[in-house]
């Protein structure tokens, strides 16, 4: 489809008002409390009438108020009644319904009409494929119904459903289901209670004709739990995957932070059409299917860790975000950060603790360190935003899990584990604060943490330098930090860093223990004594601190650390900042042959030993193999030109392809007769097979191309088919076009494998990937009402720096064009396409004023969403 739109309609368009700030310190308690709340809901698909009754009563703890403010968006009241009369002195207030109230306990009757299938922005009551599904969170329950719709208003919910059986044999709500009945006229209806009062972000409701998957948990006191994933009629075969990672998700809980569940039911629907990943509604979460369906046939390893990643992630919300809730949306990483910290620690259990480590850092510094020194930077906490939408970011996400991690490692497991005891003891039932949790940590596992909740207010990846003096068998280490400034936030304090390292000998490759270095002040030194020779500094093992380091280390030290290393992500790390150095000096210009000949020597003896170590497993040497992305390397520099860091990094995988061709053809082979498995082992070989493509295709496009397509088609999973036909897309043999061909028809009806095939083209190394993208923007398939078939065509290519950074700026243009005609559309899906063209700052200036043009194209659009208008005016501010 078309996705060019008239800038000049645009231009026509009513001046919108700014949409307003909300601070932090403005929070106040709601006037009013709602013990309970009761719902009835009829049921259609473009008609859905909703009945609210409110019990409200006087906070005790807040100012009273005459008036009962229920938020609404997009909705009017047909009726509103108190204590059962109709009343006419209601009035609005913008969105907003306010119901005059007198002192004492009410009950308040709101009826509103809906039109799911209209809902684009699926927020809210939503159509999807015939089915009607809900997303509330943050503020979407206002669309629905007229509610106090903010965290800290806890409600039990009693919700009927009445819809044809026909459309909607399924009815299903938060909670336990406790009735059902049919009507004559072919309508049924069932009610569900859920007795755990919830915030209005986490009710659920879902009607539609679905099959499930069951099965039954027994809690740790011996409570039958009986669980259910519902997909459409197809897709049952594909959920047995997630429902083991469920099953494992609730034993894991149970032993490693002493959580049970707390319902009969626990329900899991799979839904097409969907904003994010998953969301944790009380007893019915709702996920989008690409974190619920996988068989080997059609999804990935990477797939796979995905559905168990998040399956345990919505699992886990139950205590971290469900039972102690947020106070308000600037507190969302005390439910987010802590949550993310709990799925990453279960999935070290489930699939090994050194590469998910490593592969959730790449995350990190992939995408958290880019927004953290963006215009978009903000703390983990932050203090003002004007649409919360915009604040599900990789900082609170994943910085926020970092923070908590580094509490973990300051305190050991244990304390920790005290410290976690104690928060949900103190806290349950509540809506909390981050400054709640950081309390429970210091009373449960006796930190100190004054200082430390610096993590939560400063934003910005601090800068540590480590530098290494040797001295008649002394070791000193000088350690200084610094925090850059961020929007908003010119001048920072030093934060505590726990700095894990180590210091080997070279001689015997080995050090005498690991060292945990509190570095508080702005410089520190630390020293060591007993050195024989100068030791080899090994620093920030595990990643014990979300910061970047410079050390002052040799390559040739590099290459002993990367071999030798007995942290994994530390080995990793040697051989990163290896190629790292090499190819930010090699893209800066001014690198002599013999400078580049002499890193590419360092470089292949390390990448030689990786590919030749027996005794390492492939798991881990897929992950030694891997570059640093053409993102993180443009991270390294202040002001980076793409293009030259693309075509520095193709030159090093080439020479490596080529130095390397025997190895790599044989480590090919040694890993294709492996049977497939969802094994430890299996999964390494297969990392590794595609990984050795990767570089033999690079040095020797005609033969890899031979080697890529027999890998495609012996392939018997879609791991080896999605490698094999991801270097093809990157190349120019008749293959290519024959593979990608191939690959739709195959899978031509299923919906998640056809998002892979746009991916893999606007992924694509190949010269032509953006005129590629342009076409497959007509191509039938397309639809930018779908946010996973949007995000496998344009985050993809955004994602792409090669092809999105094309010099005459036609990548900027392609993402502007889709942002200003996504945004009518869903503008929560639009305004995450608006942080690649704010880098404009950190690249270079032809290209940078090019970006902020199309920024500002987007900004003179007068309807623009309060998403996109947001992260547009931050963008350019
Ligand atoms: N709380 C969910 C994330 C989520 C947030 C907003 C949504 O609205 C479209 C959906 C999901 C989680 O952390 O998984
Ligand atoms: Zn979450």
């Amino acid at each position: 489809m078309d996705i060019a739109t008239n800038p000049e309609m645009a231009d026509a368009a009513p001046t919108p008002h700014e949409p307003p700030v909300i601070r932090r310190e403005d929070y106040t308690p709601f006037a009013w409390a709602l013990p309970e709340t009761r719902l009835a809901f009829d049921l259609g698909v473009e008609k859905t009438r909703v009945t609210s009754s409110l019990s409200v009563e006087p906070n005790p703890a807040a100012e009273p108020s005459p008036v009962l403010r229920l938020n609404g968006d997009g909705i009017t009241a047909a009726q509103v009644t108190v204590d059962g009369a109709e009343i006419s002195d209601w009035t609005m207030d913008g969105p907003d319904l306010l119901v005059p109230l007198s002192a004492g306990a009410h009950v308040v009757g709101i009826v509103t009409e809906i039109d799911p299938s209209a809902n684009s922005q699926l927020m809210g009551l939503y159509a999807s494929g015939g089915m009607l599904c809900t997303q509330c969170e943050a503020e979407g329950f206002r669309r629905i119904t007229f509610f106090p719709d903010r965290p800290d208003v806890l409600s039990t919910y009693t919700v009927t459903m009445t819809g044809p059986k026909s459309l909607f044999p399924v009815l299903l709500s938060n909670g336990n289901q406790t009735g059902e009945g049919q009507n004559e006229d072919g309508t049924h209806w069932a009610e569900w209670h859920d007795p755990w009062p919830k915030p209005s972000y986490l009710f659920a409701l879902v009607a539609g004709d679905l099959v499930a998957n069951t099965d039954s948990f027994t809690t740790m006191s011996g409570r039958e739990v009986d669980l259910a994933i519902y997909v459409r009629d197809g897709d049952l075969p594909r959920t047995d995957h997630a429902m083991r990672s469920l099953i494992k998700s609730m034993e894991w809980d149970e032993q490693v932070f002493g959580r049970e569940y707390d319902l009969d039911v626990f329900n899991i629907v799979a839904v097409s059409d969907f904003n994010m990943g998953a969301m944790e509604n009380k007893g019915l979460n709702v996920f989008n299917t690409k974190y619920v369906l996988a068989d080997a046939d059609t999804a990935t390893d990477g797939d796979f860790d995905g559905v168990e990643g998040v399956i345990a992630h919505e699992y886990f919300h139950n205590w971290s975000g469900n039972r102690i809730t947020c106070q308000d949306w600037f507190q969302l990483s005390l439910k987010e950060g802590f949550t993310v910290l709990r799925d990453q620690m279960f999935s070290q259990d489930m699939q090994g603790e050194a590469v998910k480590r490593i592969e959730d850092v790449r995350i990190l510094r992939g995408v958290q360190f880019p927004e953290d020194s963006g215009p978009l930077a903000h703390p983990i906490r932050p203090d003002s935003f004007r649409e919360i939408s915009n604040f599900y970011t990789a900082t609170i996400y994943n910085k926020g899990a970092e923070v908590i991690r580094m509490m973990r490692t300051m305190c050991g497991p244990e304390a920790f584990r005290k410290g976690t005891d104690l928060y949900f003891d103190r806290h349950d039932g509540e809506a909390a604060t981050c400054e709640d949790f950081i309390t429970a940590m210091e009373d449960g596992a006796g930190l100190d943490l004054t200082q430390f909740r610096l993590w939560y207010s400063q934003a910005g990846t601090p800068k540590v330098t480590v530098t290494m003096n040797y001295t008649d068998g002394e070791a000193s280490l000088t350690v200084h930090q610094s925090v850059p400034a961020t929007p908003g936030q010119a001048i920072k304090k030093p934060m505590p860093i726990p700095l894990k390292i180590a210091l080997f000998d070279p001689a015997t490759g080995t050090h005498r223990g690991e060292e945990l270095l509190l570095c508080n002040q702005a410089e520190q030194r630390f020293t060591f004594d007993g050195f024989a020779q100068k030791p080899v500094l090994s620093v920030n093992r595990g990643f014990s601190a979300p910061v970047t380091i410079a050390r002052e280390i040799e390559d040739h030290e590099l290459v002993f650390l990367a071999a030798n290393d007995d942290d994994a992500f530390a080995r990793y790390e040697a051989m990163q900042d290896l190629v790292v150095r090499h190819l930010t000096a090699a893209s800066s210009g001014g690198l002599s042959d013999e400078a580049r000949d002499a890193a590419r020597d360092a470089i292949g003896t390390a990448f030689g030993a990786i590919i030749t170590d027996s005794a390492l497993d492939d798991s881990m040497r897929g992950e030694l193999m891997m570059l640093p992305s053409i993102t993180y390397l443009a991270e390294q520099q202040e002001v980076a030109d793409p293009s030259a860091i693309h075509q520095q990094r193709e030159d090093l995988k080439a020479w490596l392809g080529v130095r390397f061709a025997t190895e790599l053809a044989a480590l090919h082979d040694r890993v294709s007769q492996l049977e497939f498995s969802l094994e430890k082992a299996s999964r390494g070989a297969r990392k590794v097979k595609t990984q050795a493509l990767v570089y033999l295709a690079s040095g020797d496009p005609e033969s890899g191309s031979k080697v890529a397509a027999r890998q495609y088609d012996a392939a018997d999973n879609m791991t080896d088919r999605q490698g094999a036909l991801m270097v093809l897309a990157g190349l120019g043999t008749a293959a290519r076009t024959d593979k990608l061909i191939d690959f739709h028809r195959r899978y031509a009806d299923n919906e998640l494998v056809v998002d892979k095939w746009f991916a893999l083209q606007a992924s694509s190394l190949h010269p032509k990937a953006i005129e590629h993208v342009k076409a497959l923007a007509e191509h039938k398939d397309f639809t930018l009402r779908n946010p996973n078939r949007v995000r496998s065509l344009y985050m993809a290519f955004a994602a792409n720096p090669h092809a999105f950074h094309a010099e005459d700026g036609e990548g900027y243009r392609l993402i502007a064009d889709l942002i200003i005609a996504l945004d009518p559309i869903n503008p929560q899906t639009a305004a995450r396409f608006v942080s690649p063209l704010g880098r404009w700052r950190r690249i270079e200036p032809k290209r940078a004023a090019l970006m902020r043009e199309q920024l500002e194209r987007i900004a003179a659009v007068k309807t623009l969403s309060r998403d996109t208008f947001e992260q547009v005016s931050r963008s350019l501010g």
